[in-house]
């Protein structure tokens, strides 16, 4: 992929504000990610023993990102206290290849894997995950929740502008067209799904609801997955506790005013309800319908039963 594409060759969306989305490869991203994300597919080889936790926004992400480096880290799982997940778990594109002209030198481990988020598509990383046999985490999550996380999220982007507070209206239309931060969510979603099938021994796709309703059991599996089973008594309810958003989200470092230096929302703005179904409070019966009947098209058509 040629890092230096002109990007007002791509094609362009109003997203909010003076802001716009340009679209790469069939992906809707904010312009100053292209660069980045060009980096990491050019640049990133990831090691056998990676492993990369993938997601859509607003999916769950901080969560499992807190969950895995503990299942990883069981020594130092108490960093959690201290430290922001997104700190202990760097976001590829974000962080890891962001601000550099050229690739950083990724330092191999002295001990354990190295790990790394991305929400970066299956359809523009393909060239790097089929020639890698590191792990992948995929969490997915129903499309109405996410839609409204990240609804309250960019709104939480503009409070310092009242007139651009985004409606949800215009919300679930963009989303519902595939005009969303890394969207189409459906794209997304089946890229990581259909890989997850192909290669079940190096991807693992689960969902946030299904963690949700048992943390212990997923924990465990992820144990298996990783190659780092628990014993028997092993700490997998101190790791489901301390991961819980109760906890985390009691933490000074968490419930911080401050934003990180590679991000313009504040550390705290990660950590809202963390929970199944909020989206009745929130969609419009029609805004439900329209989602519904895309997901069933999308989803449901391929035999994924999920997101309604
Ligand atoms: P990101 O993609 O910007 O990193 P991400 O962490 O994926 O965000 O999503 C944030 C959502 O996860 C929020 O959901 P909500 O808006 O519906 O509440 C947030 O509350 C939720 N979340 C964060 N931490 C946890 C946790 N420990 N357990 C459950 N949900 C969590």
């Amino acid at each position: 992929m040629d890092a230096n594409m002109d990007l007002s060759s791509l094609p362009k969306e109003k997203w909010l504000g003076d802001d716009y989305l340009v679209q790469l490869e069939g992906f809707w991203l904010l312009p100053q990610f292209v660069k980045p994300i060009k980096r990491v597919i050019n640049h990133y080889n990831p090691l056998p023993s990676d492993v990369m936790l993938v997601t859509f926004p607003k999916t769950g992400t901080t969560w499992l990102k807190s969950l895995l480096y503990s299942i990883l880290n069981r020594s130092s799982k108490h960093k959690l206290v201290a430290e922001h997940p997104h700190e202990l778990v760097p976001f590829l594109e974000i962080q890891v290849f962001a601000e550099v002209d050229e690739p950083p030198v990724l330092a191999a481990p002295s001990n354990g894997p190295r790990l790394f988020a991305t929400h970066i598509p299956y359809q523009l990383m393909a060239k790097t995950l089929d020639s890698s046999q590191c792990k992948v985490v995929y969490l997915t999550r129903n499309p109405k929740d996410t839609l409204v996380s990240l609804w309250h999220f960019v709104n939480k982007w503009n409070k310092e502008n009242p007139n651009q507070s985004w409606s949800l209206d215009d919300a679930t239309d963009k989303f519902c067209r595939g005009v969303s931060l890394y969207g189409p969510y459906y794209d997304h979603v089946i890229g990581y799904k259909e890989l997850s099938l192909k290669r079940p021994e190096n991807v693992m796709f689960v969902t946030f609801e299904e963690m949700l309703e048992d943390p212990h059991n997923y924990v465990k599996k992820l144990g298996d997955f990783l190659g780092c089973p628990f014993e028997e008594g092993d700490e997998v309810d101190e790791i489901v506790k301390n991961c819980s958003i109760e906890v985390l989200s009691s933490h000074d470092v968490n419930k911080s005013e401050e934003s990180p230096a590679w991000f313009s929302l504040p550390y705290n703005s990660f950590f809202r309800k963390g929970k199944i179904g909020d989206y009745k409070n929130y969609l419009s019966d029609e805004c439900v319908k329209r989602i519904d009947i895309l997901t069933k098209d999308k989803f449901h058509s391929l035999g994924f039963m999920y997101g309604i």
